[in-house]
């Protein structure tokens, strides 16, 4: 094998004269741009061709020049046989810078492009429950901050309520800066009134004992100064419909008044149901959910705002008084709904 250069004007020059001394055995490895003389340009075409194919090349002084290459063109054929060779030269140097990349830093390329397209799919299509969520929170209003001056948890023994009146009366008191009386109605569960008072003592908030539930709108009168009144009751069976009536004549012409069903998220959801459907009439306007750190599943924060079609006011994350409460908001919740809050983060 030998390797040929041949000088002239162009490379189509060069090649009718590679053509014109070489014949067709040759094949062209190589062209490249050259200075000829002072201010001419022109290419340098290598061929390789077998030691037999040429007895006695001749010298290179006498190969193409501009002058030489003059009156000679190729046909479509000749440029075509000659192409051939050098496209397939491409094609595999291009295979072969493809799988020098890929060894090299193709395969951390490869993780990072994955890495964005699962992202972007994320993006573009997120799970089945945050796409259901999402449609419960775009249709009903999950939250609702609570505003009214009386508040009044309801709901069933042991779910937390006079924690949580505890926790609220703090926060009004310290938190919002605001003055706040607590009424109990809870005279019926032994020890209810002193866990209760013990809580006012601590917070420095008055305590009022409504022992008769008919009393409580003449107690309610008499605490028009109070920026708020926090009124506990005692938890009752959804059953006990006397009690639940009672209550309902109780609070029937209190103004500025919200009462929250207060619900440990740990209740199956047929028992909240139950639960609502029962303390409905007693005009229940917002649901405070307790025990969220006892619980394992959390979408019913969002489902059954949706269900029951009425919002939530607050959350309960703990035991501690008055730390472990979180003002509801509708992206706090779907950021719980989906396990994806640190609780305290959001401490009320
Ligand atoms: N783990 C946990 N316990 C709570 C929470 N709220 C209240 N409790 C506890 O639940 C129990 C019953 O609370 P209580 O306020 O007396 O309930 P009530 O009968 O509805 O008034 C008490 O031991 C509270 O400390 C909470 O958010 N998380
Ligand atoms: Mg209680």
């Amino acid at each position: 094998m030998k390797i040929l250069k041949y000088q002239a004007g162009s490379v189509r020059e060069a090649l009718a004269q590679i053509k014109d001394e070489l014949g067709e055995g040759a094949m062209v490895v190589s062209t490249r741009d050259v200075r000829r003389g002072l201010l001419g340009k022109g290419v340098e075409v290598s061929v390789a061709l077998d030691s037999d194919d040429v007895a006695t090349p001749p010298p290179m002084s006498h190969r193409a020049s501009p002058a030489m290459g003059a009156g000679y063109s190729l046909g479509d054929a000749d440029v075509e046989r000659i192409m051939a060779p050098l496209r397939s030269e491409l094609r595999s140097l291009r295979s072969l810078l493809r799988a020098t990349s890929d060894s090299r830093q193709g395969d951390e390329i490869r993780r990072e492009v994955n890495a964005m397209r699962h992202v972007l799919e994320g993006i573009r299509t997120p799970p089945e429950q945050t796409v259901n969520l999402l449609s419960l929170v775009r249709d009903a209003p999950v939250a609702a901050a609570s505003e009214g001056r009386v508040i009044v948890l309801v709901g069933p023994t042991g779910v937390g309520k006079s924690t949580t009146i505890a926790k609220l009366a703090a926060k009004a008191v310290y938190g919002d800066h605001q003055s706040a009386a607590i009424v109990t109605l809870d005279t019926y569960r032994v020890g209810g009134e002193e866990q209760m008072r013990t809580y006012a003592n601590l917070i420095g908030a008055p305590l009022f004992v409504v022992a008769d539930p008919r009393d409580l709108p003449a107690q309610i009168d008499e605490l028009g100064e109070y920026d708020k009144v926090y009124v506990d009751t005692a938890g009752r069976s959804p059953r006990d419909i006397p009690a639940i009536r009672t209550l309902r004549g109780a609070l029937q012409g209190i103004s500025d008044m919200e009462v929250h069903l207060t619900l440990s998220l740990n209740t199956p959801n047929n028992v909240m149901d139950a639960n609502y459907r029962r303390y409905s009439e007693v005009g229940v306007n917002r649901l405070l959910f307790t025990k969220l750190d006892e619980s394992l599943e959390f979408d019913e924060l969002i489902r059954t705002p949706a269900r029951l079609e009425v919002p939530v006011s607050f959350l309960t994350t703990g035991q501690a008084v008055p730390e472990d409460l979180v003002c509801a908001t509708t992206e706090g919740l779907m950021n719980i709904a989906q396990g994806g809050v640190e609780l305290r983060a959001e401490a009320a």
